[in-house]
């Protein structure tokens, strides 16, 4: 009889909590320049689309005096806006200007880095591959760098569609919250097309995106029920929901808070996965893991795959409100502050 060693059956309920997992540099550099807008300046502070994706982050900041505007036409002449962290095109900065609105841009950099490669490559007159999602903020403001040259790539099955001018001039840019695989297969499938298609200079998917993705995969394959803290809207959090499916997680739902966790999902569960998008309070993690504790899963190990210490600085705007105010740009380090309020969720 041949015995391979497998790996004991766990039989105690538990929780996988990945880790990196919630904010990065570039969602807590955005809702701190929100935060220090209105304590320097006071309310109202106006804001283009959401800060960041998570109805928890905007309902407070809406709370504090920020006004959330889908479009520049929205905010009265001369007024104070913030670019949210997705990036804007160079029509709704223009439109800005013209109403003379103060604007502060809370561009995330890392975004702001995929605009300027579109930029390059189009002023090079590059067919420019965006793989991405339409309509997502992110995509409207990178393709609104190059409208005449970027078109919108959505998934590896939108390759058959392709046109280009020279299959010799292109290049391929990504949104910064794709799924990695998805992406690499769509690249693939291009490159198929397209042989001597150039890559961008550096990963467009960015850090905070990977980093997520890789701790959720190491604990998949573990669990029964993988739980995904985010809102519907966010890119990257919905992608974690499908990258712990396939790496072999039995279930994964996104949740914006506990109390939508059906009790049916955790009929049978051992072992619950847990992790968050870049875009949300460690609070509503801490409440979900409180949740489940009530239903005995009071058991937690950490999965750690990386450790992250990127800070960004403030928007340069800001930086230069804050000091003309007299105020420090300096704030502590994410893990040892509560970014928002506690509120009962
Ligand atoms: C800016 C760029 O892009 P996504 O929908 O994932 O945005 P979210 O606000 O959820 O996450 C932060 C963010 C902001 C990510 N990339
Ligand atoms: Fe920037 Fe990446 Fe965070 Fe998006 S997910 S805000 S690109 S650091």
């Amino acid at each position: 009889m041949t015995v391979t060693a497998t790996t004991p059956l766990q039989t105690t309920r538990r929780v996988l909590l990945a880790a990196p997992r919630g904010y990065c540099a570039g969602v807590d550099r955005a809702v701190v320049a929100v935060e220090k807008a209105l304590e320097t300046y006071g309310a109202p502070v106006y804001v283009r689309k959401e800060i960041v994706h998570n109805k928890h982050v905007v309902e407070t900041l809406r709370e504090r005096g920020a006004i959330f505007v889908n479009e520049t036409d929205e905010v009265p002449e001369g007024a104070r806006l913030v670019f949210s962290a997705h990036g804007v095109s160079p029509a709704v900065r223009a439109s800005a200007a013209e109403r003379n609105l103060d604007t502060i841009d809370a561009t995330c950099p890392l975004v702001t880095k995929v605009h300027k490669e579109a930029v390059r490559f189009a002023k090079d007159d590059y067919d420019i591959l965006l793989i991405g999602h339409d309509g997502h903020e992110e995509v409207e403001g990178t393709a609104g760098e190059a409208p005449d040259h970027v078109q919108v790539v959505n998934s590896p099955d939108e390759v058959d569609k392709v046109v280009v001018r020279d299959p010799d001039k292109v290049v391929w840019i990504s949104q910064t919250t794709l799924s990695v695989d998805e992406t690499m297969e769509t690249v693939r499938r291009l490159r198929e097309k397209f042989p001597e298609m150039q890559d961008p200079p550096s990963d467009d998917i960015c850090y905070a995106t990977q980093n997520r993705q890789v701790a959720v995969k190491k604990l998949a394959p573990e669990c029964d029920l993988v739980v995904v803290v985010g809102s519907a809207n966010s890119s990257n959090s919905v992608r974690l929901v499908e990258v712990a499916l396939q790496a072999g997680a039995r279930s994964a739902y996104r949740v914006d808070r506990a109390s939508e966790i059906d009790e049916a999902w955790l009929d049978g569960v051992t072992t619950v996965g847990v992790t968050s998008g870049a875009s949300v309070p460690e609070i509503l993690v801490q409440d979900v893991i409180r949740h489940l504790a009530e239903r005995g899963y009071g058991d937690v190990e950490e999965v750690r795959t990386a450790t992250e210490d990127l800070m960004f600085s403030l928007p340069r705007e800001l930086r230069a409100g804050l000091k003309a105010a007299g105020q420090g740009d300096e704030r502590p380090r994410r893990e040892n502050r509560r970014t928002l309020p506690v509120q009962p969720v």
